[in-house]
């Protein structure tokens, strides 16, 4: 990391389309986590959050609720405000892109990149993915039509636009990353978005003329029938929440340190944001750090899935230090985690209640019983620097690795000095020492483990703010910048001190506290709490069951997968223009020739994706039990692409 003397950290500003879900929560308590690190080590930070409130997806999720665009942007960022500042999160400020400071900053900008020359009008015509508020090229749509992102069907634009010289900063945007390689973390993110640019950049439509719901151009370009594309608008925010544009108060917080997305919206932060930022003569984020996804059974968890899990509900359930520390914990950054109950609990049992916990409840005893809670670290050194060493080594290590993302390292290198702890009480066993009348050696390790959980306290607490507050206060100190500086800087032991007794920190759980981590915002209300405890099942909404297209086909065409033991090739006619291909499982049960002019039933909305490098689909219904598998198919013939209700 280079030595800025300020950081701003910022979260992606969240589409208002629904409620947060632990997704969310997720980037919000890695980005707090570092900010609360910056902080505690003396940085002056600045950490932004936000709503991103404009565009055709929010125009149409308002519309079929009924309400104006603005109302329910309102309504829906408030619900945002308001789980964060539950949740203690430190944000300096949360931005809406409907501030006006906010659209005043962005017309500016707007009107220096116009200036350069990077912007200039032309005609759109291509395909548009609302879901993910993309343009995509031909080339990138999965059979001409389908968002490669989200799978889901685009539509076709032809519409005036202005475009902004995308193509122009191919080459600088290929320097940048070349110059900077922990620009993008983790680093195999960067390699992919290197060979994305490398395979070329087309200009980009930065203005939209059928819909309303977005930021004006400025006025005196004189076009008021287009609305500026909503990415451009978003993206921005990072800067005009610090005054670009306007009063400037905060742009010495400019350039941000981290950028921290999900790996959904990369190639807009990696690509498209310093671009812009290129266009603007603006100096260039230092890091833009993608994380994984959480999945629900090995699903993307999103809102439009409504397969989420409301992260109030867990972190109520759970404690919210114990869910912050076991999502940093989980999952290495950038990879993808599934969420279960179990992995929670075992981590609180395990990590948190038996590592931690049970050491802070044997130290309390052992202080109580000889020594009426009175310590002094005079003679640690002198009986126990080895471990003292141990301890420092790792916590030597730990701020290199949360600067560069590496949380989940972090916490594994912090558990190590809990782990020398809970080894020398089982080793030197205190009772002993005491009965033998080494009173002196007994005290050193009671206060080496005092101070291990000291710095294990201060450096745990940006991850568990509450809770490691609670143990430095047992040990009488306060994790500030102060008890910072001291102990984990300057390697100071704690003097003498006072340890009191607190009730343990992490109760055993026994059993999941949640009938199901299930809730999803709208549909969720309706159900009722017998119908959520029903079998453990999570229950779902009709609109859910609607969410998946099942179609009556026939299959036209079957040939063997060459090279493998499971898969058919199949053509279904689903009544559309061209037969569906769909790599189907069932070679062990079907002959080809069995299969061709019979029907059978298809999900017809399945993101496509490849089998043995062969494009599928969709997929069939099918049902195995001890008697094999076997096809579903209607009772009577039906027409090719009849829907199944
Ligand atoms: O993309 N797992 O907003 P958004 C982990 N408005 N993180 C997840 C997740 C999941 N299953 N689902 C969502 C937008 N996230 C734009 C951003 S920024 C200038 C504009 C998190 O509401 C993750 O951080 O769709 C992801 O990048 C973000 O939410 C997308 O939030």
């Amino acid at each position: 990391m280079s030595c800025h003397k300020t950081v701003y950290i910022t979260t992606p500003i969240y589409y208002v389309n629904d409620i947060a879900h632990i997704g969310h929560a997720y980037t919000t308590i890695i980005a707090d986590t570092i900010a609360r690190y910056s902080r505690m080590s003396g940085l002056d930070t600045f950490f932004l959050t936000g709503t991103d409130e404009h565009g055709q997806k929010i125009e149409e999720a308002a519309k079929t609720r009924g309400k104006t665009p603005q109302a329910y942007a309102d309504e829906i960022s408030a619900t945002f405000k308001n789980l964060w500042d539950e949740f203690g999160i430190s944000y300096d400020r949360f931005i809406r892109t409907t501030d006006d400071a906010h659209k005043k900053g962005v017309q500016y900008a707007f009107q220096k990149m116009f200036d350069k020359g990077d912007i200039y009008k032309d005609i759109y015509s291509g395909h548009y993915c609302i879901s993910c508020e993309a343009f995509f090229p031909k080339s990138q749509l999965v059979d001409d039509e389908f968002c490669p992102e989200c799978g889901k069907i685009t539509s076709i634009v032809e519409e005036e636009s202005y475009f902004f010289r995308l193509s122009a900063y191919q080459d600088k945007l290929l320097a940048w990353y070349e110059e900077n390689p922990n620009c993008i973390l983790p680093k195999s993110k960067r390699n992919e978005v290197i060979r994305f640019v490398e395979a070329g950049l087309e200009d980009l439509s930065i203005t939209r003329t059928s819909f309303d719901w977005g930021v004006k151009l400025p006025s005196n370009l004189n076009d008021p029938k287009h609305v500026m594309y909503v990415w451009l608008d978003a993206l921005m925010n990072y800067l005009t929440a610090l005054g670009y544009g306007n009063d400037e108060e905060r742009m010495q917080y400019w350039p941000a340190r981290v950028h921290l997305i999900g790996k959904d919206i990369l190639r807009f932060h990696a690509i498209y944001w310093p671009a812009f930022l290129m266009s603007l003569d603006m100096p260039l984020p230092k890091h833009i750090a993608a994380h994984g996804w959480w999945t629900r059974d090995g699903q993307k968890m999103s809102k439009s899935k409504g397969n989420v899990i409301n992260p109030k509900e867990v972190a109520d359930a759970y404690g919210l230090d114990n869910f912050r520390y076991f999502m940093l914990r989980e999952v290495p950054f950038g990879g993808d985690g599934d969420f279960s109950q179990k992995a929670l609990i075992d981590r609180i049992n395990s990590d948190l209640g038996n590592d931690l916990g049970n050491l802070l409840n044997r130290l309390i005893g052992m202080s109580q019983k000889y020594f009426d809670g009175k310590i002094d670290s005079t003679n640690v050194a002198k009986y126990y620097q080895a471990e003292l060493d141990e301890m420092k080594a790792s916590i030597a290590k730990l701020e290199p690795s949360l600067f560069e993302m590496q949380i989940h390292r972090y916490l594994e290198e912090l558990w190590r000095p809990l782990s020398v702890a809970n080894k020398s009480i089982d080793k030197y066993q205190p009772w002993v020492l005491m009965k033998d009348g080494k009173d002196e050696e007994a005290m050193a390790l009671v206060a080496l483990i005092a101070n291990i959980l000291a710095n294990v306290a201060i450096m745990l607490y940006p991850i568990m703010p509450i809770a490691t507050q609670k143990i430095a206060r047992a040990l009488g100190f306060e994790v500030d910048n102060n008890s910072w500086r001291k102990i984990v800087k300057e390697e100071m032991l704690l003097d003498t001190f006072v340890i009191s007794k607190i009730p343990p920190l992490f109760p055993r759980i026994e059993e999941p506290l949640l009938a199901h981590a299930k809730t999803s915002s709208t549909q969720e209300s309706d159900t009722t709490k017998e119908e959520k405890e029903d079998k453990g099942v999570a229950l779902i909404g009709i609109d859910q069951f609607f969410q998946t297209t099942l179609k009556i086909g026939t299959v036209i065409e079957a040939s063997e997968l060459p090279k493998s033991d499971r898969l058919l090739l199949l053509q279904i006619d689903i009544g559309e223009a061209k037969p569906r291909q769909i790599v189907a499982g069932i070679k062990e049960y079907y002959s080809p020739d069995s299969l061709v002019g019979t029907q059978v039933c298809v999900v017809a909305n399945l993101k496509p994706a490849k089998l043995m490098g062969t494009k599928s689909e969709g997929m069939l219904l099918a049902a195995k039990d001890e008697n094999g598998l076997h096809l579903i198919r209607p009772e009577a013939p039906k027409t090719n692409g009849t829907f199944i209700k």
